[in-house]
C-alpha cells in the first residue's frame, strides 16, 4: 500500500512531456530542461535494479557527456561499474515512457512481479548518484531521488558532482567491499602512477620526455578534479586550459576531445605559443580522451593522437611486459598464460587495425556504444578497448591478476626483485590499479599514457609515428526518422532499406582504399556516415556522396 502510494504521488509530480525518451547508446538524454521525468523514473529502476541484485550498490550518473551545455542525461551503472545489462533496457524505455501514474504504477507491480523483485522491506537497496557541472545538474539529481525514495527501502547516497568514471569507479569498489570514497579513488590514482613512474628504466624517461602538458578540460568537471589532484603527480608539468573556471568559457563549446577529435583543430584557448608542446583533450564528463599538438604556428590544425592510438601505445606496452615475464629465462621458468584481446569499432582508423594486427595481436569489432565493447573485452585475460573518440580502457582478468600476484611473490621470495621479470610483473599490477576497469577515464587513461611514454623515453612525435592514419571524414545526416536504417556485422553494412547498401558498395569502389558505412545515432537524432580514402579529398567526397543517399 505504501509503494503503491509513493509511486502515485512520484509519478503525479512529475508529469510526462510530449516525446519519447529512448536508453540509447548512453541513457537518456534530451534538453536538461525537460529531463526532470526521465531522470525520476531512472531513480525508480536504478532502485528496483538494486532490490533485484540483493541491496548491490547500484550508480545514476546525470550527465550529457561532450553534448551541448543545455543538454542532460542520466544513465545507470550496473554494480560492476560498467553499464546496466542490456536486458533491462525495454523496460527503462516502458517506464521513462509511462503516459500516466496508474500506467507508472502497474508497470513497475508487473516487472517486479515478473523478475521476482521482492518489494516493501526495509533498506533494500542502494543507489549511489553524481552529476556533472551543468545548470541543470542539481535539479535533475533532486528528481533522480524522489524516484529512488519512491521505492521502498531504497537508499540515496549522492556522492557530489563528479566525473562519470569517478562514480562508475565508487559502484564498483563499494560492490567489492572496498573503499570507494573520491578520497580513496584519487590514493589510488596518484600512487599507482607514482610507482609506474619508479619502474622507468634509469635509461629512459629523463629529459628527452617533456614534461609540460598541456590539458584542455572541456570546461567541464575533469578539469576541476585535475586542478585538484595535479601537485600531487610529480613528474609532470600539468597546465590545464579550458578548467570550467568563471570566465573561461562554455562547457565542450569549442573545446573538449569531441571537438578537437572532429574538427582536428585547437580547442578555444590555444595559441601559437604552444607550438609543439604535447596537449590532451578530455570531454565534459571526463570518460574521453584525446591528445593533439599544434602542426604548425601558423594556422589552427593540429596533429590528431584519438583512441586507435592511445590503444595501440597501450597493447605495445603490455604486449612488451608479457614478453618480458614469459622470455627473459630468467629466475622463475614460470610463465604467463595471458589472452590479450582487442576490442574496436567500425569507426576505428583502417590504419590501426592494420598496425594492431602486424604485431600479431587478435583485433575484433563490436557496434558502438561502450557496454558492446567493454562486455567483448571482458572475454579475455587482457581485454583493451577504444573508441576513436577516445573513450576505452583496458580490463583484467582476476585469474590474470592472482597469477600476476603469485609470480610476484615467487620472484620476491627468490630475491629476485631486481630481475626483469619482476619489474614487468609490477608494471603490469600498477597499470592495473591505475586504469579503471570500470569504465574509460580520461584521468586514469592520461597519467597511463604520461607514464608509459616516460617508460619507452618517448616523444609525443615518436607515439605519432607508430602509423599513419588514413584520411577519414565523418559526417551528420538529419532524416525525417533514423530508424528506418538498420545495420549488421558491427554495424559494416546496411540491411535495410533494401538497395541502400549497394549505392555505398557503388559510391566506395569508385575510391582507392575506400571504405565507407552508415548508421543511425543512439544518442542523437541523426544518421551518421564516415568514409576513409587514401586522401582527405577523396574522403570527403566519399563521405558527402553516400550522404546524399541517405537524405
Ligand atoms: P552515437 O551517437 O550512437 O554515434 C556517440 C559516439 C559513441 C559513444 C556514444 C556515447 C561516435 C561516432 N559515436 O554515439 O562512440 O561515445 O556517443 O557517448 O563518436
Ligand atoms: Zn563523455
Amino acid at each position: 500500500q505504501e509503494q503503491r502510494r509513493r509511486l502515485l504521488a512520484v509519478a503525479t509530480r512529475f508529469p510526462l512531456p510530449s516525446g519519447t525518451f529512448s536508453y540509447g547508446t548512453a541513457g537518456f538524454r534530451a534538453d536538461g530542461a525537460t529531463m526532470a521525468p526521465a531522470v525520476c523514473r531512472a531513480g525508480i529502476l536504478a532502485a528496483l535494479r538494486s532490490v533485484k541484485l540483493a541491496g548491490a550498490a547500484i550508480g545514476i550518473v546525470i550527465t550529457a557527456s561532450h553534448n551541448p551545455v543545455g543538454d542532460n542525461g542520466v544513465k545507470i551503472a550496473d554494480p560492476d561499474g560498467g553499464m546496466m545489462a542490456q536486458h533491462w533496457e525495454p523496460f527503462a524505455d516502458a517506464l521513462a515512457n509511462a503516459p500516466d501514474p496508474d500506467a507508472l504504477l502497474q508497470l513497475v507491480l508487473q516487472f517486479a512481479k515478473d523478475e521476482g523483485i521482492p518489494l516493501g522491506g526495509q533498506d533494500t537497496a542502494q543507489v549511489l548518484l553524481g552529476r556533472d557541472t551543468r545548470p541543470t545538474g542539481a535539479y535533475l539529481l533532486d528528481a533522480a531521488l524522489q524516484g529512488i525514495n519512491a521505492i521502498v527501502g531504497a537508499n540515496a547516497i549522492d556522492m557530489g558532482i563528479l566525473t562519470t568514471p569517478q562514480l562508475h569507479w565508487m559502484v564498483r569498489s563499494k560492490n567489492k567491499g572496498a573503499k570507494a570514497s573520491e578520497s580513496d579513488y584519487f590514493t589510488q590514482l596518484i600512487g599507482s602512477f607514482r610507482r609506474m613512474l619508479e619502474l622507468v628504466p634509469k635509461d629512459k624517461g629523463g629529459d628527452e620526455v617533456a614534461k609540460k602538458l598541456i590539458v584542455d578540460g572541456a570546461n567541464g568537471i575533469g578539469g576541476v578534479k585535475l586542478e585538484q589532484i595535479k601537485v600531487e603527480l610529480s613528474g609532470l608539468d600539468i597546465i590545464v586550459r579550458n578548467s570550467g573556471k568563471e570566465g573561461e568559457g562554455i562547457l565542450n563549446h569549442m573545446c573538449g576531445a569531441d571537438f578537437v577529435q572532429k574538427e582536428r583543430v585547437t580547442p578555444h584557448g590555444f595559441s601559437p605559443d604552444d607550438v609543439s608542446v604535447r596537449c590532451a583533450s578530455l570531454d565534459g564528463d571526463a570518460d574521453r580522451l584525446v591528445y593533439f599538438r599544434l602542426s604548425s604556428a601558423s594556422d589552427s590544425r593540429v596533429d590528431l593522437v584519438d583512441g586507435d592510438k592511445i590503444l595501440s601505445l597501450f597493447a605495445l606496452f603490455i604486449r612488451e611486459q608479457l614478453d618480458i615475464i614469459n622470455n627473459s629465462g630468467g629466475q622463475t621458468n614460470k610463465s604467463l598464460s595471458a589472452r590479450l584481446g582487442i576490442v574496436q569499432t567500425a569507426y576505428a582508423n583502417g590504419a590501426s587495425m592494420q598496425f594492431l594486427k602486424s604485431l600479431g595481436l587478435e583485433v575484433v569489432f563490436t557496434p558502438t556504444g561502450v557496454k558492446y565493447l567493454h562486455k567483448r573485452a571482458l572475454e579475455y585475460d587482457i581485454g583493451i578497448y577504444f573508441e576513436a573518440n577516445g573513450h576505452g580502457t583496458v580490463v583484467f582478468s582476476e585469474d590474470f591478476i592472482s597469477q600476476l600476484e603469485s609470480l610476484s611473490n615467487g620472484l620476491s621470495s627468490q630475491a629476485a626483485t631486481g630481475s626483469a621479470q619482476y619489474h614487468a610483473v609490477m608494471r603490469l599490477l600498477a597499470a592495473s590499479q591505475l586504469i579503471n576497469q570500470a569504465v574509460g577515464d580520461a584521468l586514469s587513461g592520461l597519467l597511463l599514457v604520461e607514464a608509459i611514454l616516460q617508460y619507452k623515453g618517448w616523444s609525443f612525435q615518436n607515439w605519432c609515428e607508430l602509423y599513419s592514419d588514413l584520411p577519414s571524414k565523418q559526417m551528420k545526416v538529419k532524416v525525417k526518422d533514423r530508424s528506418v536504417i538498420v545495420t549488421t556485422n558491427a554495424e559494416t553494412k546496411v540491411s535495410q532499406p533494401c538497395g541502400l547498401q549497394e549505392l555505398i558498395d557503388k559510391e566506395t569502389a569508385n575510391y582507392t582504399h575506400g571504405r565507407c558505412f552508415v548508421r543511425p545515432s543512439g544518442t542523437e537524432d541523426v544518421v551518421r556516415v564516415y568514409a576513409e580514402a587514401s586522401t582527405q579529398v577523396e574522403a570527403d567526397s566519399l563521405t558527402k556522396s553516400v550522404a546524399h543517399h541517405v537524405e
